[in-house]
């Protein structure tokens, strides 16, 4: 993509689906999806649920019964976040929405900050609520938890070359084509892991990503369901694109060098 086309104006988004992945947050989903509803009313919420064991299903079911805006998709068990996100960007594809948003359903992610993400996305193809550019805070993360978000976002920017600061981030919002250029058949990473994958894939594709500063509040109610796989997911694919990364980047350098022994 040129310059020109990264500046040039882009269709409208009409159509807005909000997508909630669920895993046991019965207590906080009703208080996200209204506060969704308050804050852009136009827009259409769809919750993601692994078929969670503390009922969180049962509890869309019945905010979904109440307002034509809200949808769930049931899922058969807990296949992960970004096996998730998968199904609802499929889904939301066929359904012929614009522009889709990720956000946790714990609070974490503020619905008030969504005009200011669309807005966004008048101008870009895929817009990330960022904890790491100036004006961006987080509230309430222990020391170390917000130590290994930062090493994460410093050691993917450092090891893939990424010109974004919060490739970690889970509040975003991706245009309808921006999902269609980047493929998602053969996306593999199930976990947390999704969101950086995805990154890269926008990165590499030349689409335009804007970081915009949120404030990230910590879950009050629920547990996090960060674990040991999803860590070691995150860890071992990051290396492994790094890796292929760099062997590339030589690759390209012996090239150039190899022709220019040639002249
Ligand atoms: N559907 C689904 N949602 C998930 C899964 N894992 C996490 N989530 C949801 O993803 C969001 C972020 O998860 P959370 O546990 O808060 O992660 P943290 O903020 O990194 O500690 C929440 O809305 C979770 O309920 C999963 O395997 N499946
Ligand atoms: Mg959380």
């Amino acid at each position: 993509m040129t310059d020109r086309d990264a500046a040039a104006p882009r269709p409208p988004l009409e159509r807005v689906a909000v997508l909630i992945p669920t895993y046991n947050e019965r207590e906080n989903l009703p208080v996200a999806v209204q506060r969704v509803r308050a804050s852009v009313p136009h827009v259409d919420v769809v919750v993601l649920d692994d078929n969670s064991p503390d009922g969180t299903g049962e509890v869309a079911d019945r905010l979904a019964a109440q307002d034509e805006r809200v949808q769930v998709i049931h899922r058969q068990g807990k296949e992960g976040l970004g096996a998730a996100y998968l199904a609802g960007f499929s889904w939301a594809l066929e359904q012929g929405y614009d522009a889709v948003v990720e956000m946790d359903a714990d609070g974490s992610h503020r619905p008030e900050h969504l005009p200011d993400l669309l807005a966004a996305a008048e101008h870009a193809d895929l817009v990330i609520g960022s904890r790491y550019v100036r004006g961006g805070r987080i509230i309430n993360w222990p020391v170390d938890r917000k130590a290994i978000s930062m090493a994460g976002n410093l050691y993917i920017k450092a090891i893939l070359g990424m010109p974004v600061n919060d490739a970690t981030a889970g509040y975003r919002v991706y245009r309808a084509s921006t999902l269609r250029a980047i493929g998602l058949d053969d996306v593999e990473s199930a976990g947390y892991v999704f969101q950086t994958d995805l990154t890269v894939r926008t990165v590499r594709a030349g689409l335009k990503v804007v970081e915009v500063p949120i404030t990230f509040v910590e879950r009050e109610i629920g547990d996090s369901k960060m674990d040991g796989d999803v860590v070691r997911e995150s860890m071992g694919r990051i290396t492994g694109w790094g890796v292929r990364h760099r062997r590339e980047q030589l690759r390209g350098l012996l090239r150039r060098e190899r022709t220019w022994h040639q002249l």
